[in-house]
């Protein structure tokens, strides 16, 4: 089968199997992308998001390498809608439903390529650090949306309430095409007002510090340190309200307040 029809034939099958979007990249291009360039340049952060292992340090770190003969790379989101606020539920080690689903649409995914189109896969973690990959660059290089203005991927269809998880298949499959779409232009943005901690409030970062036109949130105002504040906040709540223990609420502020992809 030729490669543009096992694109497609991949891209029907992951909506078949649950996902609300897919997009596909080259595997050596997201290498490449601006987070690739920039995190080592940004400093020490052992936040939330960060590998849940008492061995991490924050120190600069080494991404692992992927295997060469993986070429492509499938990108999965699955919509986060404002009145399924369970998806996005922390507990504990276990992580969140939606992620869980993503990890079984992606196991089931990869089931589907093996068994018809006889390709390999390869699995990616969710933390970079532990073989996985920038999910907001690689979905944009999937053509599945923009980086915004609040630092996060804005879909056409659900703007950034979506959840993102990747693998990748050993074909040189065409890439999607880059999406031609930019809905924070003219927006006076509330998803940074509404930011409870103020952090995309002052650019923080430069394209000459972290050496990529491609910055945080467009302008480098997205601060990961006040970010991290309000998510420890978050943390720390859920431990002291018994209703909600073990279950942490992250902070969703700038995804609610964005106007792209609203149902309403
Ligand atoms: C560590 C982490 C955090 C940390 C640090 C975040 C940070 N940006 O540094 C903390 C804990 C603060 C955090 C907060 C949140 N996170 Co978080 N986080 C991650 C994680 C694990 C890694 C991200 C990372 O380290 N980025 C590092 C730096 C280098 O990148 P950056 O700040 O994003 O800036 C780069 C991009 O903007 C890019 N860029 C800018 N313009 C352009 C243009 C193009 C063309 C391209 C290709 C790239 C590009 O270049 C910049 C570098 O120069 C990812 C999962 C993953 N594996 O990707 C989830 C992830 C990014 N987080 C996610 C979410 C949802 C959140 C929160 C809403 C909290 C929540 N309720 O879950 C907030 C959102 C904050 C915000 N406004 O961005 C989602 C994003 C979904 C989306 N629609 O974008 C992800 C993908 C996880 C998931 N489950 O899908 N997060």
């Amino acid at each position: 089968m030729e490669a543009e029809s096992q694109a497609q034939n991949i891209l029907q099958a992951a909506r078949d199997h649950g996902a609300s979007l897919a997009g596909i990249a080259r595997t050596d291009q997201v290498r490449i992308s601006p987070s690739h360039k920039a995190f080592d340049r940004m400093g020490d952060f052992a936040g939330v998001g960060t590998p849940q292992d008492p061995n991490y340090t924050a120190g600069p770190q080494e991404i692992p390498v992927w295997p060469a003969e993986a070429k492509s790379l499938v990108v999965v989101a699955l919509e986060h809608p404002r009145d399924k606020p369970e998806l996005d539920w922390w507990d504990g080690k276990q992580g969140t439903p939606g992620n869980r689903q993503l990890i079984k649409i992606c196991k089931s995914l990869r089931q589907w390529v093996k068994d018809n189109l006889g390709l390999q896969t390869y699995p990616m973690h969710y933390y970079v650090q532990k073989g996985g990959t920038f999910l907001k660059d690689a979905a944009v290089m999937a053509g599945l949306g923009c980086i915004g203005k609040n630092n996060q991927l804005i879909t056409p269809e659900f703007g950034p309430r979506v959840r993102l998880r990747s693998f990748m298949i050993q074909a040189e499959l065409p890439p999607s095409a880059i999406l031609d779409f930019d809905p924070c232009q003219d927006c006076p943005a509330p998803c940074r007002t509404v930011c409870p901690v103020q952090a995309m409030h002052t650019p923080v970062w430069t394209t000459t510090q972290l050496d990529t036109a491609n910055i945080p949130a467009r302008d480098g105002s997205y601060s990961r340190k006040l970010c991290n504040i309000r998510m420890e906040m978050d943390i720390q709540e859920s431990e002291s309200d018994s209703k909600v223990q073990n279950r942490i609420r992250y902070c969703r502020k700038c995804e609610f307040a964005c106007i792209a992809g609203r149902r309403q």
